[in-house]
């Protein structure tokens, strides 16, 4: 994995248009001209879709205009990693043959002289236990297999909906806010234990750093029309970037 890395996601980019999304485009767009120079690997940590389902078959391709971004980020010589998040993990072989390597997982990474331990963030609270079951329904071939045979009328409907209603239990008060941190970092405690020096991760749409015997865990913050968060690793150390 070439170095640096830059690390970002939950850019939720939606398969209908609208002038947010042109927005997050032109964001984007920003930022590749930023890290064109650089060159090294970008790590999309998940929730780059509001919604991706990839058919075998007659694939509507709702993302030209990203795709072409990701064509255009690889002929610069930079490498593209992707981990699925909650919004699109029904990837397949058009976007996977976009990127250098995506991953379904949890991953490991070995770069420089740190170990870096790459979540998206979903499913790690005590209170999740019903979702990591939903989790296992939704991304087993059977469901998926199932799912692709409903009209895409319907299919999208219906992603629609429950994009929307997995968004709304990001509006929470402090104290559960403090409770979520608390949580997160006694996870992020179990990987160091492991050797892991740094735990990256997104989905919470906020930002939030801890630090423990020169161990980090970074929750990074979304990739809204407003601003493009990322986190940028160049073998040494680890610093948080906006634009
Ligand atoms: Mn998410």
């Amino acid at each position: 994995m070439q170095l640096p890395i830059y690390f970002f996601g939950d850019n939720h980019f939606s398969p209908t248009p609208s002038l947010s999304n042109e927005h997050k485009i032109k964001k984007m767009e920003e930022f590749i001209r930023e890290i064109e120079k650089s060159k090294g690997s970008i790590f999309i940590m998940g929730d780059f879709f509001d919604y991706y389902f990839e058919y075998n078959k007659n694939n509507p391709n709702y993302f030209e205009k990203i795709f072409l971004l990701l064509e255009k980020i690889k002929s610069k010589g930079i490498e593209i990693y992707f981990i699925a998040g909650n919004h699109d993990f029904w990837i397949g072989k058009e976007f996977e043959s976009l990127t250098t390597k995506s991953f379904l997982n949890d991953q490991i990474l070995f770069a420089g002289n740190k170990r870096i331990y790459v979540t998206h963030g979903d499913g790690i609270l005590s209170w999740d236990k019903g979702y990591r079951l939903l989790k296992i329904i939704l991304r087993s071939k059977i469901f998926r297999f199932l799912y692709s045979l409903l009209p895409k009328s319907i299919a999208f409907k219906v992603a629609e909906k429950i994009s929307y209603e997995r968004k709304d239990s990001h509006k929470i008060d402090n104290k559960k806010l403090d409770k979520i941190h608390s949580e997160l970092i006694e996870f992020a405690r179990s990987k160091w234990n492991k050797d892991c020096d740094i735990v990256i991760m997104g989905h919470y749409h906020h930002s939030f750093n801890f630090n423990e015997n020169q161990k980090q865990l970074i929750i990074l913050d979304d990739c809204c029309d407003q601003q493009f968060n990322y986190a940028k690793y160049d073998g040494n150390s680890i610093i948080i970037k906006s634009l």
